[in-house]
């Protein structure tokens, strides 16, 4: 992969399609660029393959193989053996995908991959719902949360199920480096990129990318809500390697309460209109109090 590189060059070109105030593609572009030219990756379906491989262009300046939503990770583990038998030993092999693949559709595979500790470095882009279908619910949707299955109506306040905790599920794989991330701290992400791609073995990153048209938040707040996510606790950012939690990012001494995260979204903004509403920005709240005693926050 011999590639002539210009000052601003870019390994993500111009032309994707993703919407504007899209977290996904700026994290995903700062992933590939983190990673270098010597990368393949491996896309699972989704709005990070459908607005960088419209048919018959890429944006990838790097090789990347889309397969069948579910199996991202075994084709990983293909590309793997073909590298060994190459002899190839200096390429990051990634596996990226939303949060439908990592956290329901894709989870069966990748939990094979991680017990085969095959060297894989994995990246979601969690944006808490099917987003390229318009919007679904998916296992990480929060609690509250409107989406097309989950509508806000006077007799339904959006989402009703926990958001699964995935990095936990990957740390109980054993996996020597899990860390989460928001598109609010980019220098954040490409820090925690860099270190992955230093270790051996699956490591999972997940970054926390909103979707403006998805959360119906202005695209001008895309930014300003990922840092709120963070900032309030309910999405804490954090760091484990080798199952030690080694470094999480600290919430303001002001702490900002919920609501103000929760103001700039249409996704929530039913929960104000009722008493069960008002129960669940509670409930947000003390996850988010819990969130910063169980890191340690403060
Ligand atoms: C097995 C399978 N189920 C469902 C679909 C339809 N589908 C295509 S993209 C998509 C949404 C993907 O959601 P996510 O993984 O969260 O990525 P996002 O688009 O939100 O970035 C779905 C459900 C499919 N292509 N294959
Ligand atoms: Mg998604």
């Amino acid at each position: 992969m011999k590639i002539k590189k210009e000052k601003s060059y870019s390994l993500i070109a111009p032309g994707h399609t993703a919407c504007v105030g899209c977290g996904m593609i700026v994290a995903l572009t700062m992933a590939v660029n983190t990673l270098g030219d010597k990368t393949i990756v491996c896309g699972a379906t989704g709005c990070s393959e459908v607005t960088t491989t419209k048919y018959p262009a890429s944006v990838f300046r790097v090789p990347y193989i889309h397969s069948l939503f579910e199996n991202p990770a075994p084709v990983a583990t293909g590309v793997l053996a073909m590298l060994k038998r190459k002899k190839q030993d200096d390429v990051n092999v990634v596996v990226h995908g939303g949060d439908g693949f990592f956290f329901d559709i894709g989870l069966a595979l990748n939990s094979g991959a991680w017990t085969r500790g095959d060297n894989i470095l994995y990246i979601c882009y969690d944006n808490e719902a099917y987003m390229n279908t318009g919007a679904q619910s998916s296992g990480s949707t929060p609690i509250g949360s409107y989406t097309m299955t989950t509508p806000a109506t006077s007799f339904s306040t959006g989402n009703l199920l926990h958001k699964k905790d995935l990095p936990a599920i990957a740390l109980a794989h054993g996996l020597p480096y899990v860390a989460t991330a928001t598109v609010g701290d980019l220098s954040d992400f490409r820090e925690k990129v860099k270190k992955a791609a230093a270790i051996k073995g699956p490591r999972y990153i997940q970054v926390y990318s909103t979707c403006a048209p998805g959360w119906n938040v202005e695209a001008c707040n895309a930014i300003k809500v990922a840092k709120l996510a963070q900032e309030t606790g309910l999405y804490p950012v954090f760091e484990y390697v080798n199952g030690r939690l080694s470094s999480v990012m600290k919430v303001p001494n002001e702490t900002p309460r919920v609501e103000r995260f929760l103001e700039l979204q249409g996704r929530f903004r039913h929960l104000g209109n009722n008493e069960e509403g008002k129960k669940i920005i509670k409930r947000m709240q003390k996850q988010a109090d819990e969130n910063i005693e169980r890191f340690g926050l403060r």
